[in-house]
């Protein structure tokens, strides 16, 4: 057997060992040994997309249901370009993949050679190792060296992030036909990692800070298994403001805080000011709890496992790198009550006066989250967007179910890739249903990413925000800038959603008003094939949506 088929086996079958399931490949020559030995490989399944940057996002949305590496494949030149994004987002969300590019060999490197580029370091500073080992060659250890390659790349990429491997194959590519490469004898490689556990001394400083405190605060952004600090922090007993892509914006946190950014724009915070903020997981996205925060600027504890350190106003005065159940396990209650209660039931009116707003203003996101928060069962996986729909998820989403889970793109914020993530994220969890909810723009951005539905039998229900562009610019001071505002920011698109349904083959349900929203959703759930409601809504209701929202919620916090 050729060499380059000896490699291909052996590592691939070291990676499977190592734990990959999942592998997303895109066709190509040079890849070809990786690719047939990826798909024949009997513990690993392998998802072929067409389009490199869609197949990228539909791994980094497998990689965040999982939480496990999965391997990315593509063969040379511009298609090895085209994962870039993806890996910018695993970078930046810590999200573990495999990135393999295949190569030319180094004497068909930068001597016009076809589908040659330099893919050395491709992705610069976004990955979390990159290795180049040449092409495979026949050494007395050579398996060895080859499990040990795979057996690094999956360990690094496990530790949070995204690891690219640039693999140059000599021809032949393939073996002649009906010969099926084997793997050569395993070693077996254990590498692991663990979590950093909270040093006692850690824990006391934390618990003194808190008893002493008089308004103390917990803060939760993005995180992927925030669900498992729910019980711990409501027996801590301070009011907890949890974005829903914390997991913790639930019943079982007992002290969330429903509507928390209503009370923000109300202006009820400022006479409400913590004394102590303990931070967890990622940046928040409300852009005003975070000035809020700074402004408060109170001590400051940031939780931060894997020392990411998201701190944007740089005001945490204490930076803990430990796990952060471990930590909250350690504290003991804190007994501030009224200061607790003052926050939770300010919560609950601001959420029933925005409530009522939504029985009389034109449809805008503030409806579709309240109507698929109504209609969603559980267990369910939620994916959403980037741009509006992450921010109207956090404005009106009320408690989560125990069993729904929330994703997101938030650590790099594209609007590119957000079908093939949701559409990963349905794949890795059949046996529950996904939602993703996207805006317009993001929708078409990843068009091709639709394409897995059908080809990978994939069942999904896809809400799309239509306002008919880029509806968050509207929010911003461009917006007044009425000459070049709809051409250059909004830039509406005037597609026809029903013939992009038509065309990928899922149903396509339009909704234009707000009876016929929850029967949509409903529907759209329940049903057997994959499901496009495409919601039509103006972005200057949205504009007034909100106003109106956060006025009556400040209303009724001044009664
Ligand atoms: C890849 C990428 N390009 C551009 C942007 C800048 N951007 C942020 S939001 C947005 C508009 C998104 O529109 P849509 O998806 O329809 O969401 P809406 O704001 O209307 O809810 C753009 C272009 C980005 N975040 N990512
Ligand atoms: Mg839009």
């Amino acid at each position: 057997m050729d060499v380059a088929q000896s490699f291909a086996a052996t590592f691939v079958d070291e990676l499977a060992q190592q734990g990959v399931e999942y592998a997303c490949v895109s066709p190509g020559s040079r890849s070809a040994p990786l690719a047939m030995a990826l798909q024949r490989h009997p513990k690993i399944s392998a998802f072929v997309q067409i389009d490199e940057r869609s197949s990228s996002f539909f791994a980094l949305g497998i990689a965040k249901a999982t939480a496990k590496p999965v391997v990315i494949l593509c063969t040379s030149g511009t298609a090895a370009a085209e994962f870039h994004p993806a890996v910018v987002e695993a970078f930046h969300s810590r999200t573990p993949l495999v990135v393999l590019t295949a190569d030319r060999p180094p004497e068909l490197r930068d001597v016009g050679a076809n589908q040659a580029i330099d893919q050395q370091r491709l992705y610069g500073s976004a990955v979390r190792w990159f290795f180049d080992p040449g092409p495979p060659v026949e050494l007395p250890n050579a398996p060895r060296l080859w499990r040990r390659l795979a057996a690094r790349a999956v360990a690094e990429a496990a530790a949070g992030g995204p690891v690219h491997l640039n693999l140059p194959f000599r021809e032949p590519l393939v073996p002649p036909p009906g010969q099926v490469p084997a793997p050569a004898a395993e070693f077996r490689e254990a590498i692991t990692s663990g979590v950093a556990m909270p040093t006692p001394a850690q824990v006391a400083s934390v618990a003194r800070a808190l008893q002493a405190a008089q308004r103390p605060l917990v803060v939760a952004g993005e995180m992927r298994d925030g669900a498992r600090l729910a019980a711990g922090l409501g027996r801590l007993g301070v009011p907890v403001l949890a974005e829903p892509a914390s997991q913790l914006r639930r019943a079982e946190t007992r002290t969330a805080v429903e509507s928390y950014e209503a009370l923000l724009r109300a202006g009820w915070s400022l006479q409400h000011g913590p004394d102590l903020v303990l931070r967890l997981g990622g940046t928040p996205t409300s852009r005003v709890l975070n000035s809020w925060l700074a402004a408060a600027s109170a001590p400051t504890v940031l939780i931060d496992p894997d020392r990411t350190w998201r701190d944007q106003d740089q005001v945490a005065s204490n930076v803990l790198a430990c796990d952060p159940q471990a930590l909250i396990e350690g504290l003991p209650p804190v007994d501030r009550p009224a200061w607790r209660d003052e926050w939770v039931d300010a919560g609950k009116k601001a959420t029933a006066a925005i409530a009522a707003t939504l029985v009389s203003t034109p449809l805008y996101e503030g409806h579709i989250v309240r109507a698929l928060a109504a209609k969603l069962s559980e267990p369910a996986q939620v994916f959403v967007g980037s741009s509006m729909p992450i921010r109207a998820a956090d404005s009106f989403w009320p408690f989560a179910r125990p069993q729904q889970l929330f994703y997101g793109n938030r650590g790099a914020s594209g609007i590119d890739g957000l079908v093939s993530t949701g559409l990963g994220i349905a794949a890795a969890t059949p046996s529950a249903p996904t939602v993703l909810l996207l805006g317009d723009l993001s929708l078409y951005h990843d068009m091709n990413g639709l394409w897995a539905l059908r080809r990978h039998g994939i069942r999904a229900t896809l809400i799309v925000c239509d306002n008919n562009g880029g509806g968050v610019f509207n929010f911003l001071p461009q917006a007044q800038h009425t000459d070049v505002f709809e051409e250059i920011f909004a830039t509406p698109l005037g597609l026809d959603f029903a013939q992009v349904a038509r065309l990928y083959g899922v149903v396509y349900s339009p909704v234009t008003d707000r009876s016929g929203l929850e029967p949509a959703i409903a529907d759209a759930l329940s049903a057997q094939t994959s499901t496009m409601v495409v919601v039509k809504y103006k972005r200057e209701d949205s504009v007034a949506g909100h106003r109106v929202a956060w006025e009556a919620a400040a209303a009724a916090l001044r009664s």
